[in-house]
């Protein structure tokens, strides 16, 4: 477990911002973190850095002015109009994306934090980088969909292109990662690797078909899964399909997406992946050594995104195996009852991905995807 430079961004609003009573996307759930985070003694052990809010100019990058525009633009009041009741931009469910308070200069913090979380690996100047607050895959070119509006993971990726000459993109949260790999479809010079719950599920994209067009054929890989699925099996199919991807791909730099809605016990998920089990994937990837930034994403049992992200903060400097398992006191310790521990238990429900061979069929036809680029 050997020490990295890890800068750590985050900024003390983010979690001041709210999506509604009722909404699922809490982004008060990166404070809690940061709490935790704090209370562990993590913060002497990395750069804690305020990132610099992301201008509109540096979002249309990737999003188009008018929709950059739009967002600046946008209040609870005057988004009845601006959207044509709801028809222009903010498309989908109106309620997964309200035109809440501050809702651009959130996106700002989130897609600030991911920009500088690159700029900082294109420096020299880190080994690791954290925004807790970006992963927000879902976000397109000129439209908002499942609570993302700026995607920060894309003007990341771009940043890092500036320097990198192929970057691995790895999505962990349970949904497809779609607006990531809508945006480097037609390109070789970034894999996404999107692993994630399929069938009848938000947004009903990624299967195994889907890999990719022109130059970028082969280089989107989906794994879709099924309910259940435990520490085991997921690490069954996330190790071999990596390791083949770093052997055929050789990425020079990689950005992890560590959506905690993959764990047992999530609102909105369905996955059965423990706290071990669902940072294993930091893990795994750390070792090899590469300039790394670790992005936030989907998460919606707010005690268990705290603890996961604080467990994978520690495991980006190394230290996961000198902290205790049993919490520290902080601000939100009354959050993390009635065990107040740093675990995340898998249940005893049934692992879907089981049934006749589903998970080997998915594995196998993985390989063979990533074995053509080999040859
Ligand atoms: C307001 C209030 C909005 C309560 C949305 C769950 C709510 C959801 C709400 C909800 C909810 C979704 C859809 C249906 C598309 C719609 C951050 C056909 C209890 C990265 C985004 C999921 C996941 C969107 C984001 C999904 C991420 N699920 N209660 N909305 N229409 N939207 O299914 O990948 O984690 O659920
Ligand atoms: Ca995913
Ligand atoms: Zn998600």
């Amino acid at each position: 477990m050997s020490r990295r430079r890890v800068a750590y961004y985050y900024d003390p609003d983010v979690g001041g911002y709210t999506y509604g009573p009722g909404h699922p996307m809490k982004p008060h759930r990166v404070r809690i973190t940061h709490d935790l985070v704090g209370a562990y003694g993590m913060l002497d052990k990395m750069h804690v850095l305020r990132p610099q809010r992301a201008t509109p100019n540096a979002m249309s990058a990737f999003h188009t002015d008018e929709y950059v525009n739009f967002l600046k633009r946008v209040t609870p009041e005057t988004s009845e109009q601006l959207t044509h009741g709801g028809l222009l931009f903010l498309v989908g469910e109106l309620p997964d994306n309200p035109a809440f308070e501050g809702l651009f200069e959130y996106c700002s913090i989130s897609a600030g934090g991911s920009i500088a979380a690159a700029q900082r690996l294109t420096a020299g100047a880190a080994d690791i980088t954290i925004n807790w607050a970006g992963g927000l895959h879902h976000a397109k070119k000129g439209e908002a969909s499942g609570f993302c509006f700026v995607n920060d993971i894309v003007l990341c990726i771009l940043e890092l292109l500036r320097t990198y000459a192929r970057v691995l993109y790895i999505d962990i949260d349970i949904h497809h990662g779609d607006g990531v790999e809508e945006a480097f479809y037609t390109t070789d010079r970034v894999m996404c690797a999107s692993f994630h719950k399929f069938g009848e599920f938000f947004p009903g994209t990624g299967t195994q078909d889907d890999c990719g067009r022109g130059k970028g054929k082969g280089y989107s890989l989906n794994v879709p899964l099924d309910d259940g699925i435990t520490d085991e099996a997921y690490r069954s199919v996330f190790e071999p399909v990596m390791a083949k991807i770093m052997d055929v791909f050789q990425p020079t730099a990689i950005v992890l997406q560590c959506g905690a809605d993959s764990l047992s016990g999530d609102k909105l998920g369905g996955f059965n992946l423990s706290l071990a089990g669902h940072a294993a994937c930091v893990q795994f990837m750390r070792r090899y050594n590469l300039p790394m930034v670790l992005l936030g994403g989907g998460g919606y049992t707010v005690k268990n995104v705290a603890r996961a992200w604080t467990y994978e903060t520690a495991c980006a400097v190394g230290v996961e195996g000198e902290i205790p398992e049993d919490l520290p006191w902080c601000e939100y310790f009354e959050w993390f009852g009635p065990r107040y521990r740093l675990e995340v238990a898998q249940s005893n429900m049934e692992d879907l991905n089981l049934r006749d061979g589903a998970l080997d069929r998915v594995r196998r036809r993985a390989l063979a995807q990533l074995q053509e680029l080999a040859s």
